[in-house]
């Protein structure tokens, strides 16, 4: 059984929810059971096939003597290695199966020869770029380092394997004596090894793992990284991480760092960090996430925008940009013990991860607009109009989407010394202390979540229910809870002891923030914890989506539709079709004369279902009729 997931506090740390290992979180069925289980049996044996015809594998292949040549790929290529190792290892954990570990081991055995003798380890740099360390900013060796110690860590705690970790301690040796206040006074351009060597200092104890990730953190923000190409924000190096009050800058750079430095204000107790990460996730959320929680509007940079910038076609929203997230608000939720921060993981693993693969698994998305025109250009290599792709010249997103499949159980619910607190609703067994439940639901498409008490506690324990914020009256056996927050029951629990929840999952109508011009006079249909979108295909007389608009009353209605992408409740509403020939083209002056409209049936589907009946026109946000 795994000894822990993906982020793992000690016992010293801030930490108002522990989490439960994987081993102790099984998720049996539903929709996540099914993308799992094709995440094991497609994703990552595929994984492996393309990083050796990327010739990632070869890259390491030569850094170890093995055999000649240039490397091929992006800079950072090492780290797609690291992340499908990753995504092995949780795997394993969740299942062990003896190919898989034989994989790992070769891999592993593969990086080990790749190690130089004082704990260096790149492939790329060296002979390529010009030596070690001559440009941080830009060659990503510490990214790469970060998530191999990730991985490192996940083989610890899910196999009876070492070398991976010995080779990730040798390498974080090696940066404790190399980098830091009174060593080199310097810091990499790619968050990740923060939170890197904080689980690193977890799994072995070793506090200058700790110190380590403390000082890239207070580093960060004080003028090191300059004069590399682009500005200080891209690198979140404009202003020191606990004065900084907002998200800026390239979003996964962004949201790895919140996570890692969530990981070292929580070690470390440190109050007035953490609060400066709490305003800075609550900044992101209120002005710079779009409804999908997809994150990051520029092109450019792959970055943040101003407040309230979030167009929805051109919406980047990195698929890694939601998978780090969420293992940001995996992090303040157990610091703080706040059910929004839960919200937000449901918002951006429904939305903005789940779209970011296809149904079979095997093809990703890097960027994920919520809003995809009809003619539109394959202009670039990640254009959705190319459809998803099994891997990417630069194949960041695949790995990560294979590592967060593997360690979904990690995010499911978490103990203190009360009871447990279940975050997020899949059918499955959650054991806690002596306690044992099974949840049975068909979450996301209806709202009854049973739990049955299947090993009785022998003292008075709690049970709490994360009931979302759109939840509006939601009960508990009957009795309606408040919506955005816990609702907690406690008993002296005996086996078959059940409770139910009841969420109400009625379709229901989102309007933006004013302040968001993009899609000013627009609605969103929600239900429950899933963004619709109105895609072509399934509109009445194939009407492109912009041609539509919805009623204010929307009318709407829902169908069970098992035989739609995957099974799927499509919902319905009222709405009309807009004469394009009746529109005058181009500005006019006002008023313009309206176009002629007619009725029409809108039909939405899950965000995340889009483009898996080829690419095609699309749109979340909805113009009021
Ligand atoms: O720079 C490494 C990774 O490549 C970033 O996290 C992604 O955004 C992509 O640029
Ligand atoms: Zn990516």
């Amino acid at each position: 059984m795994a000894r822990g997931g993906p982020a793992q506090p000690t016992d010293q740390a801030r930490s108002v929810y522990r989490p439960l290992s994987p081993g102790e979180v099984k998720i049996t069925g539903g929709l996540w059971a099914t993308r799992a289980e094709r995440n094991r049996a497609a994703a990552i044996p595929s994984g492996l096939k393309q990083l050796g015809e990327a010739k990632n594998l070869f890259n390491l292949e030569l850094a170890a003597g093995r055999t000649s040549g240039q490397p091929v790929g992006p800079i950072f290529a090492d780290s797609d290695v690291y992340k499908w190792l990753e995504a092995a290892a949780w795997e394993y954990g969740r299942k062990a199966d003896e190919r898989l570990l034989a994989d790992i081991d070769g891999v592993v055995e593969l990086i080990a020869a790749a190690q130089e003798e004082d704990g260096y380890l790149n492939s790329m740099v060296p002979t390529r770029d010009g030596g070690r360390y001559v440009d941080l900013p830009q060659h990503h060796e510490f990214y790469c380092y970060g998530h191999l110690i990730q991985a490192a860590v996940a083989t610890a705690r899910t196999t009876d394997r070492r070398q991976l970790l010995e080779v990730a301690m040798k390498i974080a040796d090696h940066l404790v004596a190399t980098f830091g206040e009174d060593k080199r006074h310097d810091v990499d351009g790619h968050p990740v090894i923060e939170m890197a060597l904080v689980e690193l200092y977890r799994e072995t104890g070793t506090a200058a793992y700790l110190e380590l990730a403390r000082y890239f953190v207070e580093a960060r923000g004080r003028g090191l990284i300059e004069g590399y190409g682009f500005q200080p924000a891209y690198f979140s190096d404009r202003v020191p991480v606990r004065e900084q009050t907002t998200v800026e800058g390239h979003a996964v750079r962004a949201v790895y760092l919140g996570a890692g430095a969530t990981d070292v204000a929580a070690e470390l107790d440190d109050q007035e960090l953490l609060a400066a990460l709490e305003a800075q996730f609550a900044a992101m959320v209120d002005e710079k996430e779009y409804l999908t929680g997809g994150l990051g509007s520029r092109w450019e940079g792959e970055a943040f925008g101003d407040p309230y910038e979030l167009p929805p076609d051109r919406a980047y929203a990195e698929t890694c940009a939601a998978i780090g997230g969420i293992q940001w608000a995996w992090r303040l939720l157990l610091a703080t013990g706040k059910s929004s921060y839960a919200d937000q993981i449901e918002r951006m693993l429904y939305n903005g991860f789940l779209a970011g693969v296809s149904l079979p698994g095997t093809e990703y998305f890097y960027v994920n607009p919520l809003q995809h025109r009809d003619h539109a250009l394959a202009d670039t290599q990640r254009s959705v109009q190319n459809g998803r792709l099994g891997w990417f010249d630069c194949a960041c997103c695949p790995p990560n989407v294979m590592r967060t499949f593997a360690s979904l159980e990690g995010y499911i619910a978490s103990t203190d010394a009360g009871g447990v607190q279940i975050h997020q609703y899949v059918p499955g067994l959650i054991d806690s202390g002596d306690l044992r439940l099974r949840v049975e639901t068909d979450y996301p498409w209806h709202g009854r979540i049973k739990i049955i008490i299947e090993q009785a506690s022998a003292t008075a324990t709690k049970i709490s229910f994360r009931i979302p914020a759109w939840a509006e009256d939601a009960t508990v056996d009957g009795a309606v809870v408040e919506a955005g927050g816990y609702a907690t029951v406690e008993r002296t629990w005996q086996a078959d002891d059940q409770l139910v929840l009841e969420l109400p999952l009625r379709p229901r109508l989102t309007a933006p923030d004013p302040r968001v011009d993009a899609v000013r006079g627009c609605l969103a249909i929600e239900r429950g914890p899933l963004v619709y979108a109105l895609e072509k295909t399934d509109q009445p007389g194939g009407v492109a989506p912009d041609d539509l608009a919805i009623t204010a009353d929307a009318g709407f209605a829902e169908r069970e539709q098992s035989d739609l992408l995957d099974g799927i409740v499509v919902v319905t509403a009222q709405g009309k079709v807009i004469d394009r020939a009746t529109e005058q083209p181009g500005s006019r002056p006002h008023p313009r004369p309206a176009p002629a409209t007619r009725d029409t049936e809108l039909v939405a589907i899950p965000y995340y279902a889009w483009c898996n009946r080829g690419p095609q026109a699309m749109r979340v946000w909805i113009p009021t009729a």
